[in-house]
């Protein structure tokens, strides 16, 4: 039985808007899983250290027959492959790659965490999954959307689908 599942994108350093597309390709080339759809992708004021670039960030949605820890296998491959720098911890970062929800279904592991932890307080996690599914629900009932209008703002901008993006 396949599920749906969503991941988050972001990047800050090596031309984002390219490490999206890249991971996007890569998202619709894996095994027993489906590329559903796109979100918007945004500019966003980083949290946690503000020396550092904005970023860009969007989600992904999926239809998959690999189990939790499989598909974060394959998330962890994509970054590795995009040249992921070593980071610090809230510092820049070349691709991240973040398993935030799949299915209605918990995992608390030591690797994973589902819902993603953060999901609930950033609006650049919030907002793409929104415009996916707009009556999107966490397990535990909570909508995308009451989530989104009252967490903290990062200024996020909506990026026109097109090349033409001002270079990030
Ligand atoms: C570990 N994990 O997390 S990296 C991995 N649950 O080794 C996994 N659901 O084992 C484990 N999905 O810091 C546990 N990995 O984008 C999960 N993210 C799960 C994936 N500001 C999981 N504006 C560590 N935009 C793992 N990003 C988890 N500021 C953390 C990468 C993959 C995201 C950031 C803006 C951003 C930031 C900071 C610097 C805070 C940001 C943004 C790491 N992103």
């Amino acid at each position: 039985m396949s599920v749906t599942a969503y991941i988050g994108l972001g990047s800050n350093l090596a031309a984002p808007l390219n490490q999206l597309a890249g991971a996007i390709a890569a998202l619709a080339a894996l095994p027993q899983t489906t590329l559903m759809a796109q979100s918007p992708f945004y500019r966003s004021r980083p949290v946690g250290p503000q020396d550092q670039p904005d970023f860009v960030n969007g989600a992904a949605m999926l239809t998959t027959d690999l189990s939790p820890l499989a598909l974060l296998d394959h998330l962890q491959r994509i970054e590795r492959a995009h040249g992921r720098q070593r980071t610090e911890h809230w510092g820049p970062r070349t691709l991240d790659l973040d398993l935030l929800l799949y299915g209605q279904q918990v995992v608390q592991n030591d690797r994973l965490t589902v819902p993603h932890a953060e999901l609930p307080q950033r609006d650049f996690v919030l907002q793409p999954l929104l415009d996916l599914t707009p009556e999107l629900q966490l397990p535990d009932g909570r909508t995308v959307a009451s989530l989104r209008s009252r967490c903290p703002d990062n200024g996020l901008q909506r990026l026109k689908p097109v090349a033409k993006d001002p270079p990030l």
